[in-house]
C-alpha cells in the first residue's frame, strides 16, 4: 500500500446523525478526545493547513462529524469533543449514544485518541479507553500541547501517562502543533497502523 503523506484533504461532508454518514470504500480513522484537547488543530497540523478543520480557543467548536478524504486513500474524521458542560444538554446526552453508534458501525481502522499533556484523565477519558479496549479498537495515544510544558514537565507527563492503569501500557506520543518532528512521527504511526 502507498504511504499516506497527508498532502491533500478534500472535505466530504459534515454529518449530524450516523445515518447521514457517507458510504465510502476507504479505510477510516477518527480523532477522539475531550473538548478543546486539540483534535481539529491536530488535523490541520497533519495537513499543514490552518483552515481544513475549524479550530477555536473555546471548547465545543466542532459539533458535527466532519469527513475528510486524505490523499485520495483514507478518510479522516474530526469528531465533536466530549465533556464540555456548555454543549446543549441534549447534545451532551446524545454524544455517548451516537458516537458509540458511529464507532461501532463504521469499522474504523484506528482511533487517534488525544489527551491534554497537562491534565489528569477525566471519567469520560477513562470510559472511552475502557470501551475501546473492550471492543479491541486500536488506539494511537497522543498527548497534546507539549509546547506548553518544560522539558522536565514533559518527562513527568510521559511518566504519569505510562503509569496509568487504564491505558495498559499503550505508548504515548507527545505532540505539539508548534513543532514539526511529531508530525512526521504521527504520520509514520498512522501508516504503520493502516498497512502493517
Ligand atoms: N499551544 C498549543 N495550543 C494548542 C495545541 N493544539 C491545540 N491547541 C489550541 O487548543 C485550542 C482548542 O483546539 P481545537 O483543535 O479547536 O480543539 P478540539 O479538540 O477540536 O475542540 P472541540 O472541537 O471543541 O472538541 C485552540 O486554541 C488551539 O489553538 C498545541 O499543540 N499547542
Ligand atoms: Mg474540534
Amino acid at each position: 500500500m502507498k504511504k499516506v503523506l497527508f498532502k491533500k484533504a478534500v472535505f466530504l461532508t459534515s454529518a449530524l446523525k450516523t445515518d447521514e454518514l457517507p458510504d465510502i470504500e476507504l479505510p477510516e480513522i477518527a480523532v477522539v478526545g475531550r473538548s478543546n484537547v486539540g483534535k481539529s488543530s491536530l488535523i490541520n497540523h497533519l495537513l499543514r493547513s490552518k483552515t481544513v478543520a475549524k479550530v477555536s480557543s473555546k471548547p465545543g467548536k466542532t459539533q458535527r462529524i466532519n469527513y475528510f478524504v486524505i490523499d485520495g486513500s483514507l478518510v479522516l474524521v474530526d469528531l465533536p469533543g466530549y465533556g464540555y458542560a456548555k454543549t446543549s444538554k441534549s447534545l451532551q446526552e446524545e454524544w455517548g449514544v451516537w458516537i458509540d453508534k458511529y464507532l461501532k458501525e463504521r469499522g474504523l481502522k484506528l482511533i487517534i485518541f488525544l489527551l491534554d499533556s497537562r491534565r489528569e484523565l477525566t471519567i469520560e477519558d477513562r470510559q472511552f479507553i475502557e470501551w475501546a479496549q473492550y471492543i479491541n479498537m486500536p488506539l494511537l495515544l497522543i498527548l497534546t500541547k507539549g509546547d506548553k510544558l518544560t522539558q522536565s514537565e514533559r518527562h513527568a507527563s510521559l511518566k504519569r501517562i505510562e503509569g496509568e492503569k487504564t491505558l495498559s501500557g499503550l505508548p504515548p506520543v507527545l505532540y505539539s502543533i508548534k513543532e514539526g518532528k511529531c508530525r512526521e512521527a504521527l504520520i509514520h504511526e498512522v501508516n504503520k497502523a493502516l498497512w502493517d
